[in-house]
């Protein structure tokens, strides 16, 4: 939103609160004694956090409330001086116990965090989750799945090298989650690594031991942090268009898939074996280039699979290249199209076994799931519905058709503030237009949704919930657009609000009740 940093009316920056989760990983590991490697130790927030100055700007000591395995329990918290957003971020910490090196996660870790997101969702303005990097592409692409019509960021982020080591990128990147999920609605499940936002979904690690560790080949980056800021790619961003409240899907079924990597000369016969093991219901095949596999003597790979198809057991195409898409371009991906093989367009092999894992575990019907895996849910893959050669938009369409941004936001707030749905409509109309106008805000950090939260007209409301505006934004005077509903008491605009997701904190509660 690209605020200037000013002080808040009453000479203090504004706070948002962030909730950390720390499943382990790099980031908090030390050498055993013995000499045996590396593993997590806890305690992280007051052994490598409160000691650095950019964590901790020493102010007085503030309990946060958090959900803890059901309970409501009081967390110590630390604040960060304040960012050139013009804002602190306070933050809290809950640990995983044991703390995991990533190799270790299951679907049992991904419950505990996404439940864990859930139970503090009323809580937090948003989330950062620590975690090794091994399986870390796996934990993004599962939790997106797991999570259904999420407002908040979350962030998962870790390192390359341990926060206690000299030489490290574990401070830039958790400094980088925590000051993203304090100042952005971006309301997806990312994955911030090296200066950049990733949508998770898209992420692959890329490289063993460098900083710069994981790419998203297939989708631009969502953020980037540069030396003035933050630089979001908000045209790219993920929202909701649905009036609902955020939801999880607590558990992904892991246990019935497997994955086969294609190579010159293997023998159908592996591949058939592994379609028959007990209960398996789908397989995810890495095949050369655009899609295509040897289709063995006689077509013997092709006739196994074809049987395992009609036995209800669901087989996705993937590409073993990091870049570009599978299609049945070429004879032998045909083949594998003719034999029931559902082709997973540009799905990471990450995305694509945790998104077969969620649609398992919501026992619909084979077919269906295999309509869904080439269907995007969460950004995760791109639907070639667009002519394969026509030419997208390019920055220069984009910044012509914005510049007159400013005097547009003007126009969209006398529209809202005189009711007027139709000329709300005319402003908004334009993906991209539409979606860029939605992030703006007036000098006082107000969105469009904050000012039809006080207008006359609550189809305005509902108009700029369907085109994807956030309910959790906050103003410079850090109210959401709910809290000025109530405020107001418009009841009407409140239940419509609260059906979207907006919530208010505990203190928010006792203040509007204390005035109203
Ligand atoms: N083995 C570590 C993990 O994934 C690697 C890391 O975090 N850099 O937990």
């Amino acid at each position: 939103m690209g605020f200037t940093a000013v002080v808040g009316d009453n000479g203090v920056y504004p706070e948002s609160r962030v909730l950390i989760i720390i499943t382990g990983g790099t980031i908090c590991m030390q050498p055993l004694p013995d000499g045996s490697g590396l593993a997590p130790v806890d305690g992280f927030l007051e052994n490598a956090m409160a000691p650095r100055p950019s964590f901790n700007d020493r102010s007085e000591k503030v309990k946060l409330s958090a959900i803890k395995d059901g309970e409501k329990v009081l967390l110590d918290s630390l604040r960060t001086p304040p960012s050139s957003y013009s804002r602190h971020v306070r933050y809290s910490a809950l640990e995983f116990s044991p703390l995991l090196d990533s190799s270790s996660i299951s679907s049992d870790g991904w419950t505990q965090i996404a439940t864990t997101i859930k139970a503090n969702y009323h809580l937090y303005d948003g989330f950062v989750v620590l975690h090794g990097t091994d399986s870390l592409a796996y934990s993004a692409s599962a939790l997106s799945f797991m999570m259904e019509d999420l407002g908040k960021p979350v962030i998962l982020t870790g390192s390359q090298a341990s926060i206690f080591a000299l030489q490290s990128d574990a401070v830039d990147n958790l400094l980088g989650s925590l000051i993203i999920a304090g100042t952005f609605v971006i309301p997806e499940v990312c994955l911030f690594f090296h200066h950049t936002l990733f949508r998770g979904n898209r992420t692959t690690k890329v490289s063993a031991s460098q900083f710069q560790a994981f790419d998203s080949p297939n989708c631009a980056p969502l953020a980037k942090v540069t030396s003035i800021g933050v630089d979001v790619n908000w045209a790219l961003i993920e929202r909701t268009t649905k009036i609902a409240q955020f939801q999880v899907t607590p558990y992904l079924d892991t246990t019935h898939v497997a994955c086969v990597r294609i190579f010159p000369g293997i023998k159908p016969e592996m591949v058939d074996f592994v379609l028959r093991v007990p209960d398996l219901k789908g397989l995810i095949l890495e095949t050369f280039g655009m899609g295509n596999a040897p289709a063995g003597l006689d077509g013997s790979l092709t006739k196994a699979i074809r049987s395992a198809v009609e036995r209800g057991i669901i087989v996705i195409n993937v590409s073993q290249c990091t870049n570009g898409f599978v299609s049945p371009l070429y004879a032998p991906g045909y083949a594998l199209g003719k034999a029931g093989v559902v082709f997973g367009q540009d799905l990471t092999t990450e995305a694509a076994l945790t998104k077969l894992s969620y649609l398992l575990a919501l026992n619909i019907e084979p077919a269906e799931v295999a309509a869904r895996m080439s269907k995007s849910l969460r950004g995760e893959l791109t639907e070639l519905a667009t002519p394969a050669f026509a030419h997208p938009a390019g920055p220069e369409d984009l910044s012509s058709a914005l510049s007159g941004a400013e005097a547009a936001f003007t126009l969209l707030g006398y529209a809202i503030a005189k009711g007027n749905l139709q000329a709300v409509k005319d402003l908004l109309e334009g993906d991209q237009v539409g979606h860029q106008l939605l992030k703006r805000a007036d000098y006082a950090g107000n969105t469009a949704m904050h000012l039809a939260a006080v207008g006359p007209n609550k189809d305005i409301l509902k108009e700029l919930l369907l085109r994807g505006a956030s309910v959790h934004e906050r103003n410079r005077a850090n109210n959401t657009p709910l809290f000025l509903a109530v405020k107001m008491g418009k009841q009407d605009f409140v239940d419509l609000l609260e059906v979207a997701g907006a919530m208010l904190w505990e203190e928010e509660k006792k203040e509007t009740a204390a005035k109203n």
